[in-house]
């Protein structure tokens, strides 16, 4: 016996159970899930009844599969313990117990259990005249003894097997062609259906809000209400939105999972993307391109908010920049002009008109910096002037060395800029 003892199993199995029990952790989160599977507007709840439609399809043919593959293997294996279990069954077993001894069991024919079990019988045996008894052996009693049952057997393998052929080709015609026709079918008007239904429908009163990729950040704009601002983007709830997609440098793709699906930003080429989020909240998206270092650090939020609070949003947006009240308020802002910032930035009311980064005059408005990778708190507003690079490899703003008075300065004013 060559088998494993069940026991020696254990460990694997505990190792399988472990990993599996890993694999399904990871699924798990306290914060709410920024997924499709938690649509907040009719056009991803559309795409979600998509991916449902997908998941459980797929998980009926999985287990149709799986069915498929372990019956052979059980079917295999208690065919091997049934021959360990009888041993006519096995022909070439035979021979290797036929010494001399054996002559007699084949006189008495099928009667196996006395040719093996009765000691006397083979002393007797053995006193018989060699010679014949080799004669005899090998003239009648393999036959007798292992023809027989291999006929039988043979003839029962022909019918298991002409069956066998029947099933296959029956599996292979309704598993491998017409089963996997019908369900790509079901699919693709499914899909067809979702994809006309998600796509962009003209409206009157609907939110018309420019979006133009950038390494690695959103520009932001609302051409009727004049509004410049970057990352975040915010709109009213229950009422339709639309957005312009482009790109100013590579090829990026828009995705807030909980609104709609992605849809790529590609230079000199405008994409639309329509939805109506039915629920307030603050939506994660991603950039869904890879588009160079920090492709992974552009994250962009939506925020649908009531809608008198969009409208006083709104109001403060379209303000030029606060003015600085305090004299160190004032100082940061010459610092900001003078010290390069003003160079890429843009805080309207001020000097500073540059487009090469995002628009500042509202930054103390918005929740998070840097294309949404950490919160808008001083300390990170310390950390992106002093060390860009520290917070987001790669991004394209160069560090500027001020000394500390000039920085708290710096930094006063920034934090006004509501
Ligand atoms: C060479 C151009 C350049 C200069 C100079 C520059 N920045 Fe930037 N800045 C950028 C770019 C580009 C980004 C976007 C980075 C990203 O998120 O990938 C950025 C991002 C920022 C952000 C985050 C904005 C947001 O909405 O998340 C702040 C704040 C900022 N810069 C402040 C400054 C200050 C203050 C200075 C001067 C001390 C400065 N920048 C100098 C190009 C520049
Ligand atoms: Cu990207």
């Amino acid at each position: 016996m060559n088998r494993r003892h069940p026991s020696s199993y254990r460990p694997r199995i505990a190792l399988l159970v472990l990993l599996a029990g890993a694999s399904l952790l990871t699924s798990c989160t306290l914060s709410p899930r920024d997924s499709i599977t938690e649509p907040a507007s009719p056009q991803a709840a559309e795409i979600d009844s998509l991916w449902q439609l997908s998941l459980w399809m797929g998980t009926v043919v999985w287990i149709i599969v799986m069915i498929l593959v372990a019956v052979p293997i059980l079917r295999s294996r208690r065919h091997r313990d049934d021959e360990q279990r009888d041993p006519e069954h096995v022909g070439p077993q035979g021979p290797g117990r036929t010494d001399g001894t054996r002559s007699d069991g084949a006189g008495r024919g099928d009667d196996e259990g006395s040719v093996v079990a009765d000691p006397t019988a083979d002393a007797e045996v053995a006193t018989e005249p060699p010679g014949d008894v080799r004669l005899d052996h090998r003239g009648t009693a393999p036959g007798a003894e292992l023809d027989e049952p291999m006929i039988t057997a043979d003839v029962a393998d022909h019918d298991e097997a002409q069956v066998d052929e029947r099933v296959r080709s029956r599996l292979l015609w309704i598993g491998g062609i017409i089963g996997p026709a019908i369900i790509l079918l079901i699919l693709l008007m499914a899909s067809g259906r979702v994809g006309a239904l998600t796509a962009h429908v003209e409206r009157d009163e609907e939110l018309v809000v420019d979006v133009i990729g950038h390494m690695f950040w959103w520009e932001v704009s609302y051409p009727e209400e004049d509004i410049v601002t970057a990352n975040e983007i915010n709109v009213p709830v229950d009422r339709p939105v639309r957005l312009n997609l482009t790109t100013e440098d590579v090829i990026h793709s828009f995705w807030i999972p909980r609104v709609h699906g992605k849809i790529d930003m590609i230079p000199g080429h405008e994409n639309i993307l329509s939805f109506e989020p039915t629920e307030t909240g603050r939506f994660r998206g991603q950039c869904a391109e890879y588009c160079g270092i920090a492709h992974a650090q552009m994250v962009a939020f939506l925020e649908v908010m009531e809608p008198d609070d969009y409208d006083e949003w709104v109001e403060a947006q379209q303000a030029d920049a606060v003015e600085p009240e305090t004299p160190t308020e004032e100082v940061g802002k010459e610092v900001f002009i003078e010290s390069g910032c003003a160079a890429c930035h843009a805080v309207r009311g001020t000097e500073a008109v540059a487009e090469v980064g995002p628009d500042l005059t509202n930054l103390a408005s918005r929740g998070s910096l840097a294309a949404g990778i950490v919160p808008n708190t001083r300390e990170n507003l310390e950390e992106l002037i002093v060390d860009p690079w520290g917070l987001k490899p790669g991004n394209p703003m160069p560090p500027t060395i001020l000394d500390d008075d000039e920085l708290e300065a710096l930094l006063d004013y920034l934090e006004v800029l509501e």
